[in-house]
């Protein structure tokens, strides 16, 4: 099929799940074209069949807000012309269901009917799609897709609880490419980030409030006091600064290190023995898998999806939100003894196992299938 891919591209886990689909897609012999403002940041070679369209949308002054939902209706309209895109995936729905609606209805007006899928991520149901300002029009779009996604059961009852959805979603769990992790310890330079005897623990986000990054200072805290340790924290984003100022606060700021955006994050997660996740939300937890496929264990929380990804007891632990004492101790559990250790990351491989490529595109597929039959 030729599939017009809509995401966004920067590290936020939609933009991700959005690209690899596309990648993985590619590889099984469809033709797809990325719309959107930016190169997608894991989309490195662009080939015969992986195209990107820019949407571009000029400064004019009198705007107070530059209308990118115009710009991306009109190019989605122009792409599926040009290259006769035969259906649309839009991933996250705000603004992206409402744009690709406005096209559909564009292209309709001038007899070209093309099916849209729009794929819930989480943020864009639990924390903006849900106020006020945007529920009328982000309800108006998720009814008005052929087919409707989500990441996680857990997602699919929180739009449920929360929206008035007349249509069925369908529940495609994001996933990983086994394979391209196949053996993740060969290349590991991890004497570059510890010594011999320190665990190193890791958390990869985009450092939002909702990832509680100070609750991940906390967890380290307790647990440096135990366990010789480093923390590597991975991404960009506002409360980089506070947790920053934290470690000054409890001293440890020299066994921290702040790595920034990364697009190696196979490299960092490879010598990575922990990997923590607190978040306040979170509808599935794309970097506790990509973890987990590098035989890290996973302390996370207990909120949304996130049970549907971290196995208690086996991948890892789940506490509730913002009980950074349990899982201090969780951590230590698992860190304190190599045995327990080297058994942990081999489970947290093995829970990973079910969420492989190739188990979960063609799920992608079918659902293509079924979008294609409602136009
Ligand atoms: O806040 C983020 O991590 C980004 C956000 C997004 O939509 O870009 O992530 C959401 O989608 C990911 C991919 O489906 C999920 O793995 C994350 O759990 C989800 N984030 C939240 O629900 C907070």
């Amino acid at each position: 099929m030729k599939i017009g891919i809509v995401c966004y591209p920067t590290f936020g886990g939609s933009g991700v799940v959005a690209t690899e689909l596309g990648i993985a897609l590619a590889d099984r012999g469809h033709e797809i074209h990325f719309i959107t403002y930016k190169q997608p940041v894991r989309l490195e070679l662009l080939s015969h069949n992986v195209h990107f369209h820019e949407v571009s949308v000029p400064d004019y002054a009198l705007f107070h807000y530059q209308p990118y939902e115009l710009a991306l209706s009109s190019k989605l309209v122009d792409m599926v012309k040009l290259h006769k895109i035969e259906l649309l995936h839009v991933h996250y729905a705000i603004p992206h269901a409402y744009a690709g609606y406005m096209a559909k209805q564009m292209l309709a007006s001038e007899n070209i009917h093309i099916p849209m899928v729009t794929t819930l991520h989480g943020t864009d149901i639990t924390l903006v799609g849900n106020h006020p300002f945007y529920k009328p029009a982000v309800t108006f779009s998720i009814n008005n897709s052929d087919v409707v996604t989500s990441v996680s059961q857990s997602l699919k009852d929180d739009t449920l609880r929360l929206f008035d959805i007349k249509k069925e979603i369908h529940v495609v769990p994001n996933f990983i490419d086994v394979v391209k992790h196949v053996n993740p310890f060969t290349e590991c330079q991890r004497d570059l980030m510890a010594k011999p005897n320190e665990r190193i623990i890791t958390h990869i986000s985009n450092f939002r409030p909702v990832k509680r990054i100070t609750d991940i200072i906390e967890i380290f805290d307790r647990v440096q006091k135990e366990v010789p340790s480093k923390l590597l924290m991975v991404g960009e984003g506002p409360e980089k600064e506070k947790a920053e100022a934290l470690c000054i606060a409890k001293g440890i700021e020299n066994k921290v290190v702040f790595l920034g955006n990364s697009n190696e994050i196979d490299k960092i997660l490879c010598f990575s023995d922990l990997f923590l996740l607190p978040s306040e939300k979170e509808s599935f937890g794309l970097a506790a898998l990509e973890a987990m496929v590098c035989g890290v264990p996973v302390i996370s929380s207990n909120t949304g999806g996130l049970s549907e990804v971290n196995q208690h007891g086996f991948s890892g632990y789940l506490s509730d939100v913002g009980n950074v004492e349990e899982m201090a101790v969780n951590a230590v559990s698992i860190l304190k003894d190599s045995e327990v250790l080297a058994k942990y990351k081999k489970q947290a491989r093995e829970a990973a196992m079910k969420f492989d490529t190739k188990n979960i595109v063609p799920l992608y597929e079918e659902v293509y299938r079924i979008a294609s039959n409602k136009v």
